[in-house]
């Protein structure tokens, strides 16, 4: 009988113990970010995705970095928005936020047309990307951090959703193991290193690359910079390359 009674409590125990795992809530925001990897004196692109979301109409976030990284751009994917939507995210600048050491970035109903009932935006995904030059100071296998607070967040109905999470992603630095432009891994820099830019910008999971492809410095990778790789091998003194 008693042997009957322990293995009921043992039951009993790991019901319990299921059910308090089972019933951990899901956050009503959550957002990460994912590790990157970087090259001392190159630019790296640090993504930050929503991975749950109960549906908000207002949302800020705050990042800061450590030292050896410096906000060059914000490239925002949150862009389908709503109609009576602003995108504060827009007006970012940089400038400023690299003096505070502080990047707020926010989502909200426009004032303007707060007599619309805003919906909730559901999206999970990449919200926006962070584009950061990484120091030529730093050593190979350095880690530098960023780190983001989710400042405000509410729903239609004014629910807060807001959390005291922080959250993290590091960048790591790597050796350079790639020739600048070279592309197709000949050690040299050709017509063909173009051609195969090119074939990247219209098939990237085919002709994946091997480094950042962005030479004419607007902050995507286009048939421009392509264009700018061939002009290179012919003329490179009017057309530098990072080395
Ligand atoms: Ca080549
Ligand atoms: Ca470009």
């Amino acid at each position: 009988m008693k042997k009957v009674i322990s293995l009921v409590l043992v039951l009993a125990i790991c019901f319990t113990m299921v059910s308090v795992v089972s019933a951990k809530k899901t956050p009503d925001i959550d957002i990460e970010i994912p590790d990157a990897t970087g090259y001392a004196g190159y630019d790296v692109e640090v993504d930050v995705n929503i991975t749950a979301n109960k549906g908000f109409s207002g949302l800020g976030l705050s990042f800061y970095w450590d030292e050896g990284l410096t906000l060059k751009s914000v490239k925002n994917k949150l862009s389908e928005l709503p109609e009576n939507y602003v995108n504060a995210a827009i007006d970012t600048d940089v400038a400023t936020a690299n003096s505070n050491g502080r990047l707020y970035i926010g989502w909200a109903p426009a004032a303007t047309q707060s007599q619309v009932e805003p919906e909730n935006i559901t999206y999970t995904g990449k919200i926006l990307t962070l584009v950061f030059t990484v120091s030529d100071e730093l050593d190979i296998d350095d880690e530098v951090g960023v780190y983001a607070e989710i400042t405000t967040c509410f729903d239609n109905e004014q629910n807060d959703l807001s959390n005291d999470e922080s959250y993290e992603g590091y960048v790591t630095v790597a050796e350079k193991t790639f020739t600048t432009g070279d592309f197709d891994g000949d050690d040299v820099v050709t017509d063909a290193d173009a051609v195969y830019l090119l074939m990247y910008t219209f098939f990237p999971e085919d002709y994946p690359i091997n480094q950042p492809g962005d030479f004419d410095g607007d902050e995507v990778v286009t048939d421009a910079d392509a264009v700018y790789l061939l002009m290179y091998t012919f003329f490179p003194d009017d057309y530098p390359i990072q080395a």
